[in-house]
């Protein structure tokens, strides 16, 4: 038996940047990986992740983008290191794309500073992107790419020798809630503690079976990523922004300008919703974490391929590939806080494949509920009860 004052379950995107959190304010904490931290098999891996402020899945969630963004500067600055990269970020699509109008419409409502740009505007300034007749874009500063598994190594790191106990390659069996002292059991060994914080992305619905069922349903699907080299006369993509793209059809996919001078990354975070599936769609495909997503394939290359011909410079289909998870709620919003069923923990989960970015601020949240019950930080948007209190039949 281990006694602490508080264990995370996980130490992925979330559970790394509690961990650290923690252990800064001099908590006794025991952090628990089921592989070694900086892992390719959940959803924290890809070398980038887009961050962004002109939030265009809600306004709401500007003022939590900022905390993010100065909560990474706190991590830059403890462990000296770059894991930011300010490149900008561009958003594209039609007039009235929601890349369009919901980035337009968060930078409106909280007065940031962002370009709308005209297709000429774009064909001048952006020429790695082939935009077709009628595409806009919004451009902002307060845009870039965050370094997922070496910010990840960096805050476990540094909740180590803040004094955190970190158990790797140690898979949770079972956690058992209690309001008093609730208990995380690894086998045979049972870590018993003040609070639980449950930050295991994908496993959510596994290992906690009554949130399986949150909102309507948690879903974990397949998402594949592909690198491709760029070609000898090349626009200068290592300058450019990192970019989402919402194409008419409804597909949205993203890249990242060149972060190693060699190739460029794409990836697709929505297939065109309700289009017919087709050859290599297999973005929305389920996938049971333990097993893990399929690794990817030629299908997978072809569509790929297909959005990056949208990029000029690039080699027709990747040079490598990565498959990875998404864990979408109903709703596509984060799960942050306490659950009733769930006396003891908090829980963070669902973050529908955009919540990377917030990784750092979602760690300070989460080391503030599970110390004191509570948190400044503005979670309250991403609370595990908001479907009880929604009327039938309205968003
Ligand atoms: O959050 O910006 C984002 C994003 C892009 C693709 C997946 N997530």
């Amino acid at each position: 038996l281990l006694e602490t004052d508080t264990v995370v379950v996980g130490l992925g995107a979330m559970g790394a940047q509690t961990l650290w959190r923690l252990a800064r304010q001099g908590v006794d904490a025991i952090g628990i990986e089921r592989f070694s931290p900086g892992h390719d098999r959940g959803s924290s891996h890809g070398e980038s992740r887009i961050i962004r402020t002109a939030y265009l899945e809600g306004e709401e969630y500007v003022p939590f983008v900022r905390a993010a963004w100065r909560a990474w500067a706190e991590l830059e600055e403890a462990s000296g290191e770059e894991l930011v990269r300010r490149t900008g970020a561009l958003m594209l699509g039609a007039p009235d794309s929601a890349a369009v109008t919901g980035s337009l419409a968060a930078a409106e409502r909280h007065g940031l500073a962002v370009e709308h740009l005209t297709t000429a505007d774009l064909a001048a300034r952006f020429p790695q992107h082939a935009v077709r007749p009628g595409e806009e874009g919004v451009f902002e500063q307060e845009g870039g790419a965050v370094l997922p598994e070496a910010a990840i190594l960096a805050a476990v790191r540094l909740a180590r020798a803040a004094g955190a106990r970190v158990l790797t390659d140690t898979a949770v069996t079972r956690i058992e809630p209690d309001a008093d002292r609730p208990r995380v059991h690894l086998g045979d060994t049972v870590v018993r503690a003040r609070r639980v914080v449950v930050t295991v992305g994908s496993w959510l619905p596994t290992l906690l079976p009554s949130l399986a069922g949150l909102g309507g349903g948690i879903r974990v699907e397949r998402r594949v990523l592909g690198w491709f080299r760029l070609t000898e006369d090349a626009p200068p993509h290592a300058r450019g922004p990192v970019f989402a793209r919402d194409e008419p059809d409804g597909t949205l996919w993203y890249g990242f300008p060149s972060l190693d001078g060699r190739t460029v990354k794409i990836g697709v975070h929505a297939e065109a919703p309700g289009a017919p599936r087709r050859p290599g769609a297999q973005w929305g495909e389920p996938v049971d974490p333990d097993a893990g997503p399929r690794a990817p394939d030629e299908a997978d290359a072809r569509r790929l391929g297909e959005l990056a011909a949208g990029l000029r410079g690039v080699e027709p289909l990747p040079e490598r590939m990565a498959a990875c998870m998404y864990t979408m709620t109903s709703d596509e919003h984060f799960v942050i806080g306490h659950h009733r069923d769930l006396p003891g923990l908090v829980v963070a989960g669902g973050f529908s494949g955009h919540g990377y970015k917030f990784a750092s601020a979602v760690g300070s949240a989460l080391a503030d509920l599970a110390r004191n019950g509570s948190t400044d930080l503005p979670v309250t948007m991403f609370d595990p009860h908001r479907w009880d209190r929604r009327v039938p039949g309205r968003p």
